[in-house]
């Protein structure tokens, strides 16, 4: 840094106050700084322009930063779409600042700046540029846009989160961030089968993704313990199938309309809904719900334990695959993402060769209904559709058998996601005394879930073949919003970055400094967290 410049004192000065400069060697008492003194205090004050999670591509600091004041105007351009991505970040900065921040459409080079351009910033890149007059996040899509407002909250001090007036400075430090991501898929899925979560806890996780750039909201929508989406040719699922949950509690499921309500939300969060109907095992549910589709047509009753693996769709009825067929058109028309999940785990009470004849006949369907096929890996162990995902949940252990028929899919086209149940499964303990989750993948510390290369994790995969990361959070043992917190902060910072920031940037030592100046954020939020000691935390 640069020395500070001293004022000149005037020569109509008090001696007294000459001698008080002598005295002193730096500052003159009551002297307005000049200019430049006053932009490298502001500078010291800002927080650091990489300081973010995810890590951006590139970051460029310099220059004066952009103070957030009374004045400051966000202007949007035309664009209605980028219009509500300017009162977005109006609604996060105007409680905590206390400041009137109009949204305009009204030209200016000053204050907060959205704006759409030709570039080479990719479907969700941009490029953030600070200096004295203002802040410009440009991008060539709204996607990109909004990203860029997730990197601004995270510039401007931990408290710009609160609700309440806060004393500011509002500082964004200068200089220049380009920032695009390294995987397309950067996803969470909730379980909302073993234990159902109403429209608005899932809002609040979606709010919580956007911070950190998820792009896909993976539902895990049935299981044997609850059927949680609405199906108007098969209403039975959701009014007895969902009627339940783990530890038999009331259940519940979502309406047509509540689930158009998730999706709108999540859209408007540039997250994509991934909806997943677990098929043939992980049936429980629904074989509860309609004897026909037992093969001794015979319905079970509702389960509401944790075992797996104990419930088959009956393979071989033609009944089986009018139901799948119902099911997935209606799902596929509530759905505007591209993509339909079919499960396809510890389908243990399936044979081999059953489950084999059951994804040829389901995979052509979800195509019939527009939608590409997403299955857990075991998909692998049959013949995944062309353009098919896989999404590994293996773990170190895993067999090399098991590896192999992965990477050999991947290798053959089909792409695969990863969610390595030892690395990024969020219901994994951390430590042996965490309250909640389960362990049968290990205890997950912040180090460890962070710590690995999605470009490189599975041999034999072609870096070409990762779509990206997606964590996912199993709710067993999680019953409510604060649990689903604990468990995913501070791992989910961890997985949103492996799958956005470049390889180039991964660095436990510089991760854990990133990641510890979230906790106050997280504080302001009033999200629960794990403070591990392995980051270190600013004191409280
Ligand atoms: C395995 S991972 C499952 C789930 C359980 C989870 C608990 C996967 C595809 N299946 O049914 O909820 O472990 O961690």
């Amino acid at each position: 840094m640069r020395p500070h410049h001293r004022p000149t004192p005037r020569v109509t000065r008090l001696l007294g106050s000459l001698l008080l400069v002598a005295a002193a060697g730096t500052f003159v008492a009551g002297a307005a700084p000049t200019p430049e003194v006053a932009a490298e205090e502001a500078a010291r004050k800002a927080r650091p322009l990489g300081e973010v999670v995810p890590a951006p591509a590139s970051v460029a600091p310099g220059g004066s930063p952009y103070r957030i004041t009374r004045d400051t105007r966000i202007r949007v351009g035309a664009s209605q779409e980028v219009r509500r991505i300017g009162e977005y970040a109006a609604k996060v900065l105007r409680p905590s600042t206390g400041y009137p921040l109009p949204v305009t459409a009204s030209g200016g080079q000053d204050g907060i700046r959205l704006r759409l351009a030709k570039g080479a910033f990719g479907a969700e890149g941009y490029r953030l540029d600070s200096g004295a007059k203002g802040v410009t996040i440009t991008a060539a899509k709204p996607a990109g846009l909004f990203h860029g407002v997730q990197t601004l909250r995270q510039l401007l001090p931990a408290a710009v989160e609160k609700d309440s007036v806060q004393p500011g400075p509002w500082l964004i430090a200068g200089g220049t961030v380009k920032d695009s991501p390294r995987y397309g898929w950067r996803g969470a899925m909730l379980d909302v089968s073993r234990h159902f979560f109403t429209v608005d806890q899932v809002k609040r996780y979606v709010d919580q993704l956007a911070l950190y750039k998820v792009n896909k909201l993976h539902l895990h929508l049935s299981d044997d313990q609850g059927w949680r989406i609405a199906v108007d040719s098969w209403p039975r699922l959701a009014t007895h199938g969902g009627s339940t949950q783990v530890g038999g509690g009331p259940g519940g499921f979502y309406t047509k309309a509540d689930y158009k309500e998730i999706v709108r939300y999540a859209a408007s969060r540039y997250l994509e809904v991934v909806p997943e109907i677990d098929m043939p095992g992980h049936t429980n549910a629904a074989l509860a719900s309609y004897a026909e589709l037992n093969c001794d047509g015979v319905a079970p009753p509702l389960y509401t334990g944790t075992d797996v693996g104990f419930s088959s769709l009956c393979v071989s009825k033609d009944v089986t695959y009018d139901f799948v067929d119902d099911v997935i058109r209606e799902l596929a028309a509530l759905t505007p993402g591209r993509y339909l999940h079919i499960g396809g785990d510890e389908a243990h009470s399936t044979s081999h060769e059953d489950y084999v004849t059951f994804m040829a006949r389901v995979q052509p369907v979800v195509a019939k209904y527009g939608k590409t096929v997403v299955g857990w890996h075991q998909l692998t162990g049959a013949t995944p559709a062309k353009g098919a995902v896989a999404q590994y949940w293996g773990l170190d252990g895993t067999s090399a058998e098991e590896k192999e028929r992965v990477a050999a899919a991947a290798r053959n086209g089909t792409g695969i996601v990863l969610s390595p149940a030892d690395r990024i499964y969020l219901d994994m303990k951390y430590t042996a005394d965490t309250p909640l989750g389960l362990d049968w993948a290990g205890l997950v510390e912040v180090e460890r879930s962070y710590d690995w290369d999605p470009g490189n994790y599975l041999p034999g995969v072609p870096a070409s073949a990762v779509r990206g990361v997606e964590a996912p959070l199993w709710t067993e043992t999680i019953t409510k919003s604060d649990d689903i917190e604990y468990m995913a902060f501070p791992r989910l910072a961890g997985a949103a970055e492996l799958g956005w920031s470049p390889a180039a940037t991964h660095d436990w030592d510089t991760y854990k400094v990133r990641l510890a100046a979230q906790g106050p954020r997280w504080e302001a939020l009033g999200i629960d967290y794990y403070r591990s000691p392995q980051v270190p935390w600013p004191a409280r």
